[in-house]
Order: structure tokens, then C-alpha cells, then sequence
């Protein structure tokens, strides 16, 4: 049997949804009181998130556009990594990716099946200014107003990444990209520009999307574009500069958005679990926290490098300036959180730092893609941690996920059992921490659709709508299904 599939006039009737079990509700009629009178029984029930609690999707820029050469467009540096041999396992691009740029209707419709109220995307930078400076290109800018109307059009909020890593090549040609602070300034060119053009309808601005990844991966392990392998002292730098990038773009929004815009990082924050829950061991999943995040949230949000993170680098520390620390701790309105797996369980030591980072036997299960594993309750400590450490008053999950072999069944469905196992565990620890009161105030699902995963090109899908890379046809999988549901009772199921 061929996938189910539906077109945007069909969409009132997705034969996928009912064949998941879904009924299929006419928009704009029951659905908005049965969600009314599920989100009041979500308040009485144990499994149920706070009212107004925003569920979203999120995707990136690279990874599902395509249309790489369109409307004046300039080279990135994952278009160079892309069509360099050996960077990407199955030798794809994200030429064409899922076309997300010819089909932002579609998958509108897709979100606004799902029921959800808002959407986390990221901006292309060589789209705006395709040579990284100098003279926007008005074409490139147009396409995200477009986006924007067609969201803002069908009652979802609009949640902009400025920076998910496809950097203009001309920076990188010009200056080495992140290795110099002229790339740091050119970001907040950039996104001081965008706040202004945008900023009549984009009230949250992300800044750079996961620093830890592009800094280690692109400038460490050279696994990321631009696919370098730097010196300590060089990632060390990559670093600063990149967190420095942060502050001044932060300044930039300010200066330029409207009043009442809000800016924040989205950071893929080192997630560091009590081993199990002795008031010791949470104190030291909260030192480690601290100290592993030093180079990104700790110095973002305390406006210093921790003592430790210094001595530890030695003649490698990162050069600096007191004006700098300043600009890169430029108050933010939130914190934007990546949580994915446990990247450590923490034990409480009698020892320097006073924790033991406990190493993972390798019995220790994973999901599809094998540093992926399954450990809910990082998504309890990751905000729980921040909110602690730092006082922050307004966390959003940035993204939260995860890829499955997605094969479709003898009756054309993908039953995606292992991701709504998955999730249905994340969300019930989310649960537990919003009701805990810390302030996290919306969760983004990574992915809306199947896209181009990096180094591991089209061979880890993490959307909740399958995408058929031959024809670009989007089709609901049952976790789509799970997710509406979960949307419209405001709670677990
Ligand atoms: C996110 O990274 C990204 O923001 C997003 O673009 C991506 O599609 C999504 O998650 C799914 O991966 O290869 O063994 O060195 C998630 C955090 C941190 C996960 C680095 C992969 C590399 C492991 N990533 N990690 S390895």
C-alpha cells in the first residue's frame, strides 16, 4: 500500500490521522472548545501542563529549505562541507533538502494540524546578506516575510533563530569566520538588521543556536562545517568569539526591534543528572552544571570564565577583555534550552570539584542514532539547574527529540513506537518541572518534518511528519498523532 498522504485541500480529511486512530476535526469549529474544555481537565489532572503552556515545533534553516541558489542567495559553509568528499555519511547535500522553501504552505498546515501555537525556525544568513556584509538582498528577505505572514495568518507565533550554523562563505574566506571577532561584529550587523525588518512580527529572537555544537564539532573534531581541527587554544578562542557574537547581537535586537521584543540563546547546555535524586547528589549535578557549561551559559549568564574553566585552559585560556565579559553577559529575557540525552549522572565526591562524572556502561541503551540516549530526566534537571543556578525566570525547550528507522508498515503507516516512547517519557518529566514551578513556558518539538541531519545527511529522520526525499510528499506518522493529542488535552497521554 502506497504512504498516506493528503494535499492542502484534503487536509480537513487526512486519511494518515484516521488511519492513526485520530479523528479528524473540522477547523475552526469543535476543536477550539474540545481544546478549551481538555486544557481545564489538563489543570485537574496530574499529567497536565499550565494554561497557556505554547506547543510548537522547530526546524532549521539548512536543513529543510533547499533552493540554495535561489533569489540570490550566497554560498554558506555547509554548502562548501556538503559537496567537499568524506564530510557526510550518505554523501548528500541540502541542495534541495525537503523544499521547504517552495512549500512553506504546506507545512504550515502540517503545524497547524498538529494544533500547535508557535514555531521555532532559524534565518539564513547568506539569504540576507548573501556576502555576509554590505548590501542586503531583498529577495532573501522576502521569503521569511512570506513565512511570517503565512504563520502569523493561520494563528502561530513565529519564534526566530538567527544563527542554526550555515554561516556566509565570504566570512569565513574573508576572516576565518568564527576565529575572528569581525564575525562576531557581522553577526550583529546582521541580526540588529533582521530585528528591525522582521521585528514588527517576530516577538522572540533566538541568537545562535547550540555554540557548544558548532564550536566542538566545526572547529575541534572538524565533524561540522567549516570542518576545521583547531588547537586548544584555537577552539578556546572560537569559543569566546562565538559567546561574544551572543552579547553583541543581543545589544543589536535591542537597539533596533521594537519595545517588548524578547531575545535569548538556544544552547544545547551540557545536561548533567543526578545519578539518583540524595540532596548531595543534586547539589553536585548543580556544580557540574556550572562548570561544564562554563564557555557558553555560565559566562553568558554570569558575565564570567569560572575559575576552574581558566586554570584548566592554562596558556590555552581564550584572550579577552573586561569589555567584552560585559557585552557577552548583556542581560536576556530567556533561556532557550536543546535537551536531548543526559550527557552526564553526576555523584556527589569527596574531591576536587566535589562530583564524579559516573562513565556510561556500555550496556546503556540508545535510540536510533547512537549518542542519543534515553535518560527523561534531563529534561526535569536541564531547566530545573539553569532556573537554580542563575535565577532565570523564563526557560523555553528549544528542541527535544528523536530520529527511528521509520519504515513504513505493510499498511503504509510508520508506527513510530520508540519516538512516542521516547517522548511520552521527556514530556512527563516536563511535566513533573513545570508543575514544580519552574518557569518553563513552551516546548518545541525537533522536528516538524524529516530533513538533511548533518554529518548523518537523510539517514537519521527526527520529524514527526515523514518526508519521501524522492517526491517531497509529507506524511503524519503516529507521533504526529501522539503530539496532537497531547496538544489539544494539554497533557501527557
Ligand atoms: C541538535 O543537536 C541540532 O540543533 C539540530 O540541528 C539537529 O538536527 C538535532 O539536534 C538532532 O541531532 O556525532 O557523536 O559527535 C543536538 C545535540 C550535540 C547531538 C552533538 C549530536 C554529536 C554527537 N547534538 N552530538 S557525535
Amino acid at each position: 500500500m502506497p504512504f498516506r498522504t493528503f494535499s492542502r485541500r484534503q487536509f480537513g480529511r487526512i486519511a494518515g490521522w484516521s488511519a492513526l486512530g485520530m479523528s479528524v476535526l473540522p477547523a475552526g469549529s469543535g476543536l477550539a472548545q474540545s481544546s478549551r474544555e481538555n486544557a481545564a481537565a489538563g489543570a485537574r489532572n496530574s499529567s497536565g501542563f499550565p494554561k497557556g503552556f505554547l506547543w510548537g515545533t522547530a526546524t532549521s534553516s539548512y536543513q529543510i529549505e533547499g533552493a540554495v541558489k535561489e533569489d540570490g542567495r550566497g554560498p554558506s559553509i555547509w554548502d562548501s562541507f556538503t559537496h567537499t568528499s568524506g564530510t557526510i555519511s550518505d554523501k548528500s547535500n541540502g541542495d534541495i533538502a525537503a523544499d521547504h522553501y517552495h512549500r512553506y504552505k504546506e507545512d504550515v498546515q502540517l503545524m497547524k494540524a498538529l494544533g500547535t501555537r508557535a514555531y521555532r525556525f532559524s534565518i539564513a544568513w547568506p539569504r540576507v546578506f548573501p556576502d555576509g556584509v554590505g548590501t542586503p538582498n531583498p529577495k532573501g528577505l522576502d521569503f521569511y516575510n512570506r513565512l511570517l505572514d503565512e504563520l502569523l495568518a493561520n494563528g502561530i507565533e513565529p519564534f526566530a533563530t538567527l544563527y542554526h550554523w550555515d554561516l556566509p562563505q565570504a566570512l569565513q574566506d574573508r576572516h576565518g569566520g568564527w576565529t575572528s571577532r569581525e564575525t562576531s561584529k557581522a553577526f550583529a550587523d546582521y541580526s540588529g538588521y533582521v530585528a528591525q525588518r522582521l521585528g514588527d512580527r517576530v516577538k522572540h529572537f533566538f541568537t545562535i543556536n547550540e555554540c557548544s555544537r558548532m564550536v566542538q564539532l566545526g572547529h575541534g573534531l572538524g565533524a561540522d562545517a567549516p570542518g576545521l581541527k583547531l588547537p586548544q587554544a584555537g577552539i578556546n578562542q572560537v569559543r569566546h568569539n562565538v559567546a561574544l557574537g551572543h552579547g553583541l547581537a543581543v545589544q543589536a535586537i535591542r537597539a533596533h526591534a521594537r519595545a517588548g521584543t524578547r531575545v535569548g540563546p538556544a544552547e544545547n547546555a551540557v545536561s548533567c543528572v543526578p545519578a539518583f535524586e540524595t540532596p548531595a547528589n543534586v547539589r553536585a549535578a548543580e556544580m557540574a552544571t556550572r562548570e561544564l557549561n562554563a564557555g557558553y551559559l555560565t559566562v553568558m549568564l554570569e558575565g564570567k570564565y569560572t575559575d576552574a574553566y581558566l586554570t584548566h585552559a592554562g596558556k590555552d585560556a581564550p584572550q579577552f577583555t573586561p569589555d567584552e565579559l560585559r557585552v557577552i553577559s548583556t542581560p536576556v529575557d530567556f533561556v532557550g534550552l536543546n535537551v536531548y540525552t543526559p550527557d552526564h549522572y553526576v555523584i556527589a565526591a569527596d574531591n576536587g570539584p566535589g562530583y564524579t562524572l559516573a562513565p556510561f556502561p556500555s550496556s546503556f541503551p540508545h535510540m536510533k542514532a547512537s549518542w542519543l540516549r534515553p535518560g527523561p530526566e534531563a529534561m526535569y534537571w536541564s531547566p530545573r539547574n539553569v532556573a537554580k543556578l542563575w535565577n532565570v525566570k523564563s526557560i523555553y525547550i528549544t528542541e527535544n527529540g528523536t530520529s527511528s528507522t521509520d519504515k513504513p508498515a505493510p499498511d503504509g503507516n510508520i508506527y513510530d513506537l520508540d519516538r512516542v516512547m521516547y517522548l511520552r517519557n521527556y514530556l512527563t518529566q516536563l511535566q513533573r518541572v513545570t508543575a514544580e514551578g519552574v518557569p518553563v513556558q513552551g516546548y518545541f518539538l525537533w522536528s516538524l518534518i524529516d530533513n538533511f541531519e548533518w554529518g548523518d545527511g537523510y539517514e537519521q529522520r527526527f520529524g514527526i511528519y515523514h518526508v519521501d526525499f524522492e517526491t517531497r510528499r509529507r506524511t503524519p506518522k503516529l507521533s504526529a498523532a501522539f503530539y496532537r493529542e497531547t496538544i489539544a488535552k494539554n497533557a501527557v497521554v
